[in-house]
């Protein structure tokens, strides 16, 4: 399918249209590539068009032949400036809008711009306060602590058809999506790329989320407030590709 796919496990280092200019997202994307990680994720859970388009666009000029997807708030944020959109049904809701409809508006883009897509079940688990997904899709977390709750909506994801699953506490989560969640998760869809992010600021948590089943850990935060250094980001590959060295 996707080159992304193929690059698994590994690093995808989320840029966020709402809160980095272009140059400064093709500079994180350059970073990103050096550093080893797999691919970067373009989106935000509250932004329109103009900025998602123009980031991708200066992500793509900086670092042609770099796995660049998307993961959009809505069908507004599509680009084909992208290798893949990451074609997301947040499951964990029951937002008829966020389930289908944002889907149906995007097919006329899509058929304009034939750009590859991937069906991703994207699940929600509290990670402590009220995140920008939260808020905007007007839908309620799973609780952290009912791993067989998520397992059962990534395995209704993967009866449906969905070819991901991508679990989530969100953009600037105080906890991180559980190892117990991820467990089960791994275990309900064995053979599906399983992405994990929200809340991950440190390597040693992305080596955790890697070990208990994870094979794309995305970091978004982590990087704006400085992780988005050459040394950090290296501590945060290794994290990921080589979870059994604990340096
Ligand atoms: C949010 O999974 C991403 O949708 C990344 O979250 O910004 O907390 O790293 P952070």
């Amino acid at each position: 399918m996707s080159s992304l796919l193929e690059r698994r496990p590994g690093l995808l280092a989320l840029v966020d249209p709402s809160r980095s200019t272009p140059p400064e997202a093709a500079q994180l994307a350059r970073a990103a590539r050096d550093a080893g990680a797999a691919g970067l994720l373009i989106g935000s859970s509250f932004d329109g068009t103009h900025d998602t388009q123009l980031v991708a666009r200066a992500v793509r000029q900086a670092v042609p032949g770099f796995p660049v997807a998307l993961f959009p708030g809505s069908a507004m944020q599509l680009t084909d400036e992208v290798d893949l959109v990451l074609f997301l049904s947040l499951v964990s809701g029951r937002n008829a809008q966020y389930l289908i409809e944002e889907h149906v508006r995007a097919v006329p883009f899509l058929q304009r711009h034939p750009v590859a897509t991937l069906s991703t079940g994207y699940i929600l688990v509290d990670g402590g306060h009220v995140t920008s997904v939260e808020a905007v899709s007007q839908t309620r977390p799973l609780p952290a602590d009912k791993p067989e709750l998520a397992a059962a909506h990534a395995t209704a994801a993967k009866l449906i058809g969905m070819q991901a699953i991508y679990l989530d506490a969100g953009s600037g989560a105080p906890r991180a999506v559980g190892v117990e969640v991820i467990r089960a998760c791994r275990a309900a869809v064995p053979g599906l790329p399983l992405f994990v992010g929200g809340g991950i600021r440190r390597p040693e948590q992305a080596r955790t989320a890697r070990l208990a089943g994870a094979d794309f850990v995305v970091i978004g935060t982590a990087l704006e407030e400085g992780g988005g250094t050459g040394e950090a980001l290296v501590a945060f590959v290794r994290a990921v590709r080589e979870p059994g060295m604990t340096r």
